[in-house]
């Protein structure tokens, strides 16, 4: 099992404590390759899996010729719709009962291209590789439907739960004296992270062990565990490493389910990595969108009514809604507001989630308009956004818990400098470069689920830190060891922290940036009870050296247990076990409500997101809000555009580790600017293929494009918000910087880009 132990010195011996910039825990395991990822496990026997995707979007799958695959030399097993073992159906994420009728993880039915339909399993990769290009399918194919632009895509389905209204949208509308109507566009996104999607699946009668990254250990066990009809318990998930998930990484997969099922056909254990072009098609990324925006306002640029009409695309099979609405419905103070959604069912992948699901093109569509409203009325485009400032939650209607976005504002705009900018479009510039300022905002919401977390202090003074909660990146073990060390008066070099195992006390998804504020909370509460505990045995156990003390109350610091008024006796933690012969002192503790402590509603809020609390539950909006200051320059020749200097001032409460923080923050932004500029997955309309299915030519963002970031904390601790005082801080990086850039693009071009990602083409 692994243990993550800080090794590397730091400066300052408060740097362990929460609130200090420890350096992440796992970084040098992950630096110097010796973290193991999922697939990388060595398991004794292991045979590999490779799957074959479908080549036609819409169809059925006639026939398919396995016979010179399974001919071929080390082929053990081929699987395809024809010996597919069914499985049953699982609860779904949201806790609502699974499609009827089996999981058919290869079906014959093809709803998008790139659909896994087959399986070869042999002794070596090579083998199974070369096997898989035997194999000959036959099709009976069907007409697709192949984007949101594709005439056979119609107007979709309404989702009536995304209809938002307050006041008379329509009518105020009408009214305004300034109107402006636009239509905004964000294509298809990938998750694209480093590790791609892999696991080992392995059976002993009837328990299965799965290696898997994974955002989400205890939902994606519920997952197999209902597939293959076998208790919870019997599925042991291990993911201590994960090179990244942005969303993609939370849920079972069909090609784990293949997996899986190989292994318990052969007996042996199996491992499936998919490849860099299937992690277009073995999960969806972000949907496409398209929103119309209509604003109307006063000739001073005061709100009056937003309409909205959002859609997003979907697959034949699935629902997925993409919340154009989230951003738009609380940013301002608009009394007039109106939002619905519909979504499109088309040849491709469910989509998933990917970093801010909803705020991302929510805050795309509005923070663009509300800038072109800003030259529609001729004010600034800061100025307009303070003068529509939001006091409170407009559609709540329910003051926030904190909004220092009003701070935001001002601490960005004095860093960047926005007071020197000229107005007018086109009016700055060096050379051939055509220079730009623009400004948006951007918000996410405070989730809570309810954590659970062991400490345990140990005979030799060290502590240790368990939950089955993850670590993909974003800093949980760190800040997981710095709150234990704070508690428990240990440093931090002796606390250890094991994450990523089923077997560990249960956690909730490691999605919609809540994992941070729910973990601190429960290792805050258990490790608080642990000390207590040891303090109860140096005041009462009769070998204690603390026996005759005239005191009811003992303090730990550096690991060494005193009285608070004398220093003596004074006793390390390890000396005291070995007087009073202890072995540890553990306390296994959770934040569940007293009522949701039995048996099915515990199982249901780790394996489920039912108890996941919206953010305006509990009197407070709970926010984390941003803004993003950006200079670009744009090529007047070739309209090659570059982010030149950029500044973003956040407001996540207050920062368990400011140093990861704003790692976080950066990580954010930058796929922000990849985002606005570059990314865009290209559909083939004639076979509803993904084209670009590579890091050759998907583009994300590389150091070359990235400025010098500066981010700036202007939160303050929100204890509404988190028992530690936290907000979300994992995904409110990325919201806002789209916009941001495309408002600078406008200032620097005059050129308004509303359908992202902002390339030359669209520009010259
Ligand atoms: N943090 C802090 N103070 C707070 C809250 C958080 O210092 N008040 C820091 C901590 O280092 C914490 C991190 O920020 O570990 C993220 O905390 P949080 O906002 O609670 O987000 P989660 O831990 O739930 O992480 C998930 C979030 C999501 S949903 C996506 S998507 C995303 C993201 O994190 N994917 C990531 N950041 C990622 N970072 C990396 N490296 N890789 C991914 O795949
Ligand atoms: Mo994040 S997209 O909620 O995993």
């Amino acid at each position: 099992m692994t243990f993550i132990t800080p090794k590397a010195k730091h400066g300052d011996a408060s740097d362990g404590n929460l609130g200090g910039r420890l350096s992440r825990l796992d970084g040098p395991a992950k630096i110097t390759g010796s973290a193991t990822y999922a697939a990388e496990h060595q398991i004794d026997g292991l045979v590999y899996a490779v799957t074959v995707q479908s080549t036609i979007a819409a169809g059925v799958v006639t026939s398919v010729d396995a016979s010179a695959a399974e001919a071929s030399p080390g082929v053990l097993l081929v699987l395809t719709p024809d010996n597919i073992m069914p499985l049953k159906s699982a609860t779904t994420w949201a806790g609502t009962p699974g499609p009827e009728g089996p999981f058919l993880a290869l079906p014959r039915i093809v709803s998008f291209n790139g659909q896994h339909i087959a399986a070869v399993v042999a002794e070596t990769l090579e083998q199974a590789t070369a096997a898989a290009a035997l194999i000959r399918v036959t099709y009976e194919e069907k007409a697709h439907v192949y984007g949101l632009d594709d005439p056979k895509a119609g107007e979709g389905v309404p989702i009536d739960r995304m209809t938002m209204s307050r006041g008379d949208a329509v009518k105020a509308l009408a009214e305004a004296p300034v109107r402006i109507e636009q239509e905004y566009r964000t294509p298809r996104e990938y998750n694209v992270a480093i590790e791609p999607h892999g696991i080992i699946a392995r059976w002993e009668a009837d328990s299965l062990t799965l290696w898997e990254p994974s955002q989400w250990i205890d939902g994606m066990a519920r997952s197999y565990a209902e597939w293959f009809d076998i208790p919870f318990e019997n599925v042991r998930m291990i993911s201590p490493y994960i090179g990244g998930g942005f969303g993609s990484k939370a849920l079972s997969l069909p090609h784990g389910a293949v997996a899986a099922i190989a292994a318990r056909m052969l007996g042996k254990p199996v491992k499936l990595v998919v490849t860099r072009p299937q992690t277009f098609t073995a999960y969806g990324g972000r949907p496409a969108t398209r929103q119309t925006l209509a604003l109307g306002a006063t000739r001073e640029g005061k709100l009056l009514s937003i309409v909205q009409h959002g859609v997003n695309e979907t697959s034949m099979l699935g629902v997925a809604v993409e919340p154009l609405g989230s951003v738009t419905a609380i940013m301002y103070a608009v009394p007039n507001f109106s939002s619905r959604q519909n979504i499109i069912p088309l040849n491709t992948v469910t989509p998933g989630a990917l970093r801010a699901p909803g705020e991302n093109p929510s805050a795309f569509g509005i923070e663009s308009a509300i800038d072109e409203l800003a030259y529609e009325v001729g004010i600034d485009p800061l100025q307009i956004r303070l003068l529509n400032y939001a006091e409170e939650d407009p559609q709540a209607k329910i003051p926030w818990s904190t909004r220092r976005l009003r701070e935001a504002f001002a601490a960005g705009a004095e860093a960047f400098g926005w007071s020197k900018r000229s107005p007018a479009p086109r009016s700055m510039r060096e050379g051939k470069q055509l220079i730009g300022w623009g400004v948006a905002a951007g918000t996410y919401p405070v989730r809570r689920t309810p954590g659970e977390a062991l400490v345990r202090i140990l005979a030799d003074g060290t502590a240790e830190v368990a939950s089955s909660s993850i670590d993909m990146g974003q800093g949980t073990y760190t800040i997981l060891a710095q709150t234990a060390a704070e508690v428990l008066g240990i440093p931090v070099e002796q606390v250890r922290v094991k994450l990523g195992d089923s077997a560990l006390p249960r956690a909730p998804v490691a999605g919609g940036s809540q994992l941070a504020n729910l973990m601190t909370g429960a290792v805050h509460k258990a490790a608080h009870a642990a000390r207590d505990e040891l303090i109860g045995l140096a005041l009462n156990h009769p070998g204690s050296p603390f026996l005759d003390q005239q005191t009811n109350t003992l303090t730990i610091a550096d690991g060494v247990i005193s009285t608070p008024r004398s220093e003596q006796p004074a006793i390390s933690i390890a000396d005291f076990m070995r007087v009073i012969g202890q072995e540890k002192v553990e306390a296994l503790r959770d934040t569940l409500p007293e009522d949701k402590k039995n048996t099915q509603d515990r199982y249901n809020n780790f394996t489920t997101m039912m108890a996941m609390k919206p953010p305006t539950e509990g009197g407070y909006s709970l926010h984390s809000w941003c803004a993003h200051f950006v200079e670009v320059r744009v090529d007047e020749d070739f309209g090659t555009v570059r982010v030149s200097r950029m500044v973003s001032a956040l407001d996540s409460g207050r920062l368990y580790n400011p140093k990861l923080a704003e790692s976080q923050w950066r990580g954010g932004i930058i796929m922000g600017i990849g985002q606005a500029l570059l990314e865009e997955g290209v559909v083939d309309p004639r076979y509803a293929r993904v084209i670009n299915n590579n890091l050759g030519d998907y583009l994300v963002a590389t150091n070359a494009d990235i400025p010098d970031l500066q981010v700036i904390s202007v939160g303050v601790p929100d204890h509404h918000a988190s028992v530690l005082g936290g907000k979300a801080v994992g995904e409110l990086p990325i919201v806002g910087v789209a916009p941001a850039i495309a408002n600078a693009v406008f200032h620097a071009t005059g050129k308004r880009i509303r359908d992202l990602p902002i390339t030359l083409d669209k520009l010259l």
